[in-house]
Parts: structure tokens; sequence; C-alpha cells
């Protein structure tokens, strides 16, 4: 028996990997983005699935296409997901998508759970439970403690290879709850400083300024854009929108206020996004334009106009 599991590259989609790791089961897997999923079922279906006689999917939503290939293959798949787009492919006997489970929502690394531990009821201890909700809380945003960020800034620190090999060790013991390790938990408060500091000094550099009718604060910020831009919006009531510019990609928009519309503001500079979380590009043509305001002499050296 050859086992494959096709998952997502964040925590939701690393963590089926761990969970079937700590059952009987051999298996290789590819972790894998949403954009990338098209392509892997393409090579797959064209090398007859690698000699793989079992297919488990978690945390990603296939197309009707993708399903209709597998059906006519007769590719022996179980997809897990929790994506509402993808509640259509539940007409397939091998097609679990849940969105909440019990009036709570739900997510890929639960549903692959309760799959697992029905075959592996060894999986279903309190510690391998408790990692699961984590994993849940974050990936919902429904948060009842600190600690699915705390693991989330370890995933960031030690990448998918060391995070799976540590996690799935500290799964295997005895403990009745996921725990950090101290150094772990000194990192997260080191971090935390930092970003504190982060915001604190981009605070310094904001610039208010009325724009279309909105009183705008501006400030230029590459990382924690989410973070800066509600800490600012909460700590200047005087303003209805941080716009946080990122010159080498986009700009965000972020405000606190429930009667103020961001999406609305960004529509003018031909973006769009949520009531309090917008964004619009930057485009090439005026990152050139930066580049002449800040020098003096400048002649493009691109291919065209040699
Ligand atoms: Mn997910």
């Amino acid at each position: 028996m050859k086992t494959l599991l096709i998952t997502h590259t964040d925590l939701d989609g690393i963590s089926p990997i761990i969970l079937l790791g700590l059952t009987k089961e051999k298996f290789d897997y590819k972790s894998i983005e949403i954009s990338e999923i098209t392509d892997t079922f393409n090579e797959l279906f064209a090398n007859n699935f690698d000699g793989y006689d079992k297919v488990y999917v978690t945390d990603l939503s296939l197309t009707e296409e993708i399903y209709e290939r597998l059906i006519e293959k007769k590719i022996n798949i179980q997809v897990f997901d929790h994506h509402a787009t993808h509640l259509f492919a539940n007409k397939y006997p091998f097609v679990s998508v849940k969105v909440e489970e019990n009036g709570i929502l739900t997510c890929g690394t639960e549903l692959f759970f309760n799959y697992l531990k029905e075959l592996y009821p060894s999986i279903d201890t309190p510690i391998i439970k408790d990692y699961v909700k984590q994993v849940r809380e974050l990936d919902t945003f429904v948060f009842t403690s600190d600690m699915p960020k705390g693991i989330e800034a370890i995933r960031n620190l030690l990448g998918r290879t060391e995070f799976i090999k540590s996690v799935s060790k500290r799964l295997k013991g005895k403990k009745q709850s996921f725990e950090l390790t101290s150094f772990e938990k000194r990192f997260i408060r080191l971090k935390r400083l930092e970003i504190e500091r982060y915001l604190q000094t981009r605070e310094l550099k904001m610039k208010s300024y009325l724009i279309n009718g909105y009183r705008c604060g501006i400030v230029f910020a590459e990382t924690h854009k989410s973070e800066l831009g509600n800490y600012l919006s909460a700590k200047h009531p005087e303003l209805d929108l941080i716009a946080l510019i990122d010159a080498s990609s986009r700009i965000s928009y972020r405000t606190v206020k429930d009667d103020v519309h961001v999406e609305t503001f960004a529509a003018i500079y031909g973006g769009g996004g949520h009531q309090k979380a917008s964004g619009s590009t930057i485009t090439d043509e005026i990152r050139e334009e930066i580049v002449k305001q800040l020098f003096k002499d400048v002649k493009s050296l691109e291919i065209d106009n040699l």
C-alpha cells in the first residue's frame, strides 16, 4: 500500500502530515499552494498517480474538472476540507467538506483527525486533541488563548520539516496538553517586543493628510501591516483610516471604525476589499515615477531603450 497526502502549506495544511505520521500508515506528501492544485493533479494524472494506490487531500478545494477525471480514472481518494466554496463536492461519496462541526467553525486538520481517530484509536489522546484545537483556532480566527499564535510563530521559526519533527515528537509524549518549550516561550516574548518597537517607531513616522475628504494617516511599512494598521487606527481616533504604503507591492487601508468603509476609499485608487481592510496596487509606472523623483538624471537601461 503506497499512500500520498496532498495538502496546503499553512499550519492547517501541515498538521495533517503530522497526524498521518503518528499512525502506522507509510506515506509521502506534497504540501502545495492553492495556485499549484491544477498543475499538481495534471502531473499526477499524466504519471498514473506515480503508483500511489491511496490518496488523501486535506485543506484544499479541488475543481469539478479534477473530480470528473478522478472518477473516470477510478482513483482511490478521500478529500477533507472546510472552505464554503467547496461544499458542492459533498455530492461525491469520497469528499467531506464541512464548514462547522457542532456549531463551531472547523478546519482541515480537525476533519482529518476525526476520520483518522476512527481508524487509529491510538491517536485519540488528550495532547493530540488539544493540538488539533489550537490549529483550528488559528485557522478560523476564534481564539481562547495565545497558544495558536505561539505555534504559528514557532512554525515560521523552524520551517516545515523541523516543525513537523518537533511537534510529532511532542504529540507522542504523555502530557495532557500541547506545550511550548521555555526557549520557544522566550523567543515569542522577544519577537513580541520587536513588533511592539516596530509599531512605535512607525507611529513616529506617520503623517496625516486630508485625502478625498478622508482623514488619513500615511505610513510606509513592509511588514506586520494588518497589526500596524489596527494599532494606529485604534490609537488615533481623530483619523478615519490608515494607509500603509509598501512601495514594492501595494497600499493597504485599515480602520477600526464601524462607520468608515475603506473599500470605498480603496476603490478610488483601483482597489477593493472589506469594510475595515482593503488594498490597492502600486503599479510599475508609479515605481518608475518614484525613481525619477529620487534621482535627478535618470535613463532606463531596459532592453527596448538600448
Ligand atoms: Mn484551512
